[in-house]
């Protein structure tokens, strides 16, 4: 497949400022017929070329006449020569949106008809300059059989509608606002909504709309309130108002995203709209109100002004997603929020940058985009743009956001485009900043503290190194700001103040007077930069930081260091001290001035794949071993103070709120660590609180911790869940993920079985996420010594292939971290690799991801 690169961006030959879009809905042959008014760009005498993927024109006319002999197929592209600077193009397509089964472009879900067209879908749909930086005024009509269809959405505001001959009904939308292909939007179906209106700070109403299965309307009100508190949120903290009279969203069960951003008519995976206590997690709630809060702001951040081109897509997404973490931040408890972000990176960024699929947050080169929806793009791209919030102050941060948007409202923009508009209004000098948007790789500071108790002088020596990545062998020196403080050992006083700390060079000293004791380091303060920090702080140093540090995200990850190290030591020498970790969780679980949602975080060990990043060859089953022996010792030595924490948090009735949140979540953790610990009551207790339970948070902790065991409970637990829970697809998925992600010895053969299960199918996104997806995070199970684990999501690979290929190329970089295993696992999984590329007809998504993890 051809690789497309930045370098060759080349601003569009022919522009579309107005398009007409005629569909004749029906699941096994819709037409389409589209009006499109292209305009020259500019000087030359290039073609119109408009892209198509697996259309047939069935009519293309040029200025009302047919005209034959003007227009050409160039591979799947239809190419027209026109003579003048405006023409009128109309074309005519049928497509069948009921054998869609890669979910892009127009395709059936549940008895619907909707779109995804992010990044390429629209050319699946009509003939089109399918690229972000054609930006078009929509007007769009729908026509489909009433009874079926009795719903008619697009994006914009309804202008019109009506009823016609033969049951058939249509709508007419119009979107007033230019937008991209990949924002454009429709729903056809039998849905019910959850209806409210919201007022912006200029006295606009706009009318909300959820729109969900009618049994699913009472599930949307988390949504709902989402929704509002976002608007709101980002009138304050932004100063964005929404511009539309409409505002609607629609769950689908079938989505390869969590949701999309479309103007006016957001689509959501349905996992992200539905949640009420008896199917919806804690977890779950959060997901919610996270992804409704980032599409929503999407409407700014990637819709009023968007990317000019794909490579510039954490223009969009870097920033939404800081903009959600903000938002969740206000909205619960930021100290819990932030270790979640951050255990979110390392789980899934670190390895990225760290492999062979390793690219920068704008990359340079590729040749299947939908590949490029990273956690890079996003995650690492959040916490760039954090960075600049922590290097320019709130303040000015914010007067870069309205410069930016008022720059570039209506246009399709660059990331240079942003860093200049937050340099222009700060008046600060990001050139080095800008290193952040072109290397890649995951910086590793070292760290060092030296004190003189005669001068009191302590002095903090810092140096950096950017590992060499796929085509970047050689990097530069990154600006890396480092919030740091200093703690007097024997006072446990604050020795120095919090301060932000930038290494910009390969080294720096940093000189603190006035030290009396030894000072301990607190670095990398509420994770001020997405690095790996090496230091030598001692265990006891980590013991006191994690009971002491006034940064609770220090507190957190001077408490993970121990651990890490601990475990660390125990994999290598086959034993280690457990006293100091058991110690350290003992402070934090006993100390009542504590938030119990910030205890259950602390107190939790790092997991095998996090420990595992840490080696140089990872051995799985010793990091299991370990592992499982540090949390059997934590659990014996503090039996009293788990079940201590396990009586705090049952609660009379199920209740919504962060109090209560924070308990249910120590509760399970508990739970956890008395199984761990092998109590004898352990299982009746998980069976106790699985039965009895009044909310799905509670239920699928107790059933984690038996799926995890060998007791009678444990058989019962999943049948009665999986009997309670069948007709519901997003609790089903909890069934299966539960199970893919057991620690048991036999986790591998459940696996097998459970892809044979009825309910198990390749063409549902979600249910493919919660088997496959979840069992190759499942550091020991899929990476079995007999190479089970690599055949298995290999076969998984090619079956998903050839239904949907990027939802099947996401399954791909598990199989890519071969180099940081032994020689005989990294053969096994070299050869799955090998095998994958075989395959004839494979999509090029596949064909990327698989030859480049081969490397
Ligand atoms: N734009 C794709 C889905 C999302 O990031 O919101
Ligand atoms: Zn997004």
């Amino acid at each position: 497949p051809p690789v497309i690169r930045r370098e060759d961006y080349r601003a569009p030959d022919w522009l579309v400022p107005e398009v007409s879009l005629d569909f004749r809905l029906d699941p096994a042959a819709t037409r389409v017929l589209a009006r499109l008014e292209v305009t020259r760009n500019g000087d030359h005498a290039r073609p119109l070329r408009l892209d198509g993927d697996g259309l047939v024109p069935l009519v293309v006319r040029i200025d009302g006449a047919a005209a034959a002999d003007t227009w050409r197929m160039d591979g799947p592209a239809l190419v027209i020569d026109l003579p003048g600077a405006a023409h009128v193009i109309e074309t005519e397509v049928e497509i069948a949106p009921a054998g869609n089964t890669q979910l892009m472009g127009l395709y059936a879900s549940g008895g619907l008809l909707c779109t995804q067209c992010e990044p390429e879908g629209v050319r699946r749909i009509t003939f089109f300059p399918d690229r972000p930086d054609v930006l078009s005024r929509y007007t769009v009509r729908l026509e489909a059989g009433e009874a079926t269809y009795p719903l008619l959405l697009s994006n914009g505001d309804r202008t019109d509608g009506g009823g016609l001959e033969d049951g058939r009904h249509w709508a007419e939308w119009r979107d007033p606002f230019p937008k991209p292909t990949y924002l454009f939007a429709l729903v056809a179906g039998d849905l019910a909504a959850n209806r409210d209106s919201f007022v912006t700070r200029s006295g606009r109403e706009v009318d909300l709309a959820i729109w969900v299965k009618a049994a699913d309307v009472g599930k949307t009100e988390h949504a709902m309130a989402a929704l509002k508190a976002s608007m709101a949120w980002d009138e304050q903290t932004y100063g964005r108002e929404y511009d539309l009279g409409e505002f609607n969203i629609v769950a689908v069960a079938d989505f390869n995203f969590g949701a999309m951003e479309n103007k006016g008519l957001n689509i959501f995976n349905s996992r992200y709209i539905l949640a009420d206590p008896d199917t919806a997690t804690d977890g779950d709630y959060d997901g919610v109100a996270g992804v409704v809060a980032h599409e929503y702001f999407h409407n700014w951040s990637g819709n009023r002004v968007t990317c000019r081109d794909w490579f510039q897509l954490s223009l969009k997404e870097g920033f939404t997603v800081f903009r959600d973490q903000q938002f969740s931040a206000d909205q619960g408890s930021a100290a819990v929020g932030r270790i979640e972000n951050v255990r979110a990176l390392r789980a899934s960024q670190f390895p990225e940058d760290a492999g062979p699929l390793a690219h920068p947050i704008r990359p340079e080169a590729y040749m299947e985009i939908s590949n490029f929806y990273t956690a890079t793009i996003y995650n690492k791209g959040a916490e760039v743009i954090r960075m600049l919030h922590t290097l320019l102050g709130a303040q000015a941060f914010r007067q870069g956001s309205d410069l930016y948007f008022e720059r570039h409202d209506g246009q399709a923009a660059t990331c240079e485009q942003f860093v200049q508009a937050m340099e222009d209004a700060s008046g600060a000098d990001l050139a080095a900043f800008r290193l952040w948007y072109a290397q890649a790789g995951t910086p590793r500071v070292r760290a060092a503290i030296s004190h003189e108790p005669a001068s009191g002088q302590a002095r903090l020596t810092l140096g950096q190194s950017v590992p060499a990545t796929p085509g970047q062998p050689v990097k530069q020196s990154m600006p890396l700001p480092l919030r740091v403080a200093l703690f007097g050992e024997l006072t446990g006083r604050v020795l120095a103040p919090e301060q932000v700390v930038v290494l910009d060079g390969p080294t720096k000293e940093v000189l603190f007077e006035g030290i009396g004791e030894r000072p301990i380091l607190s670095i990398n303060r509420d994770f001020s930069a997405p690095v790996v920090v090496e230091t030598d702080r001692s265990a006891a140093d980590l013991a006191f930081l994690s009971a002491n540090d006034d940064d609770p995200f220090a507190r957190y990850e001077a408490m993970q260091q121990l651990m890490v190290d601990t475990l660390v030591v125990a994999v290598a020498t086959g034993t280690a001290d457990h006293a100091p970790v058991v110690e350290a969780v003992e402070r934090t679980l006993t100390d009542p001035a504590l938030d119990p949602a910030f205890v259950a975080e602390a107190v939790l060990l790092p997991s095998e794949a996090f420990v595992g990043d840490q080696m140089l060859v990872v051995d799985p089953p010793a990091i299991h071993a370990a592992r499982e022996a540090l949390r059997a010792r934590i659990g014996t030595r503090l039996e009293e103070a788990w079940r201590a924490a396990y009586a705090r948090g049952q609660a009379d009735r199920y209740e919504y709120s962060p109090q209560a949140k924070g308990l249910r979540r120590l509760r399970t953790v508990a739970l956890g660590y008395l199984a761990a610990a092998g109590v004898a009551d352990a299982a009746a207790l998980a069976f106790a609180q699985f039965d009895e339970a009044d909310n799905m948070t509670d239920r699928q902790g107790a059933l984690g911790v038996l799926a995890n065991g060998r007791s009678a409970e444990r058989e019962d637990a999943l049948d009665m869940f999986y009997e309670r829970y069948r007709g519901n697809g997003l609790v089903l998925d909890k069934w299966f993920t539960t199970q893919a992600v057991s620690t048991r010895d036999d986790c591998l053969d459940a696996v097998e079985r459970l892809a044979r299960h009825p309910d198990f199918t390749l063409a549902n996104p979600n249910r493919l996420r919660a088997l496959v997806g979840a069992f190759a995070s499942n550091q020991r199970a899929f990476h079995d010594a007999s190479g089970r684990g690599y055949r298995f999501l290999a076969d998984m690979v090619i079956a998903v292939d050839r239904l949907n290929p990027s939802t099947a190329a996401k399954l791909i970089p598990p199989l890519g971290r071969w180099r940081r295993f032994d020689g005989a696992r990294a053969g096994l999984m070299k050869a799955e690799l090998r095998r994958v590329l075989e395959v004839p007809g494979l999509s090029k998504d596949v064909f990327e991801q698989a030859s480049k993890s081969l490397g």
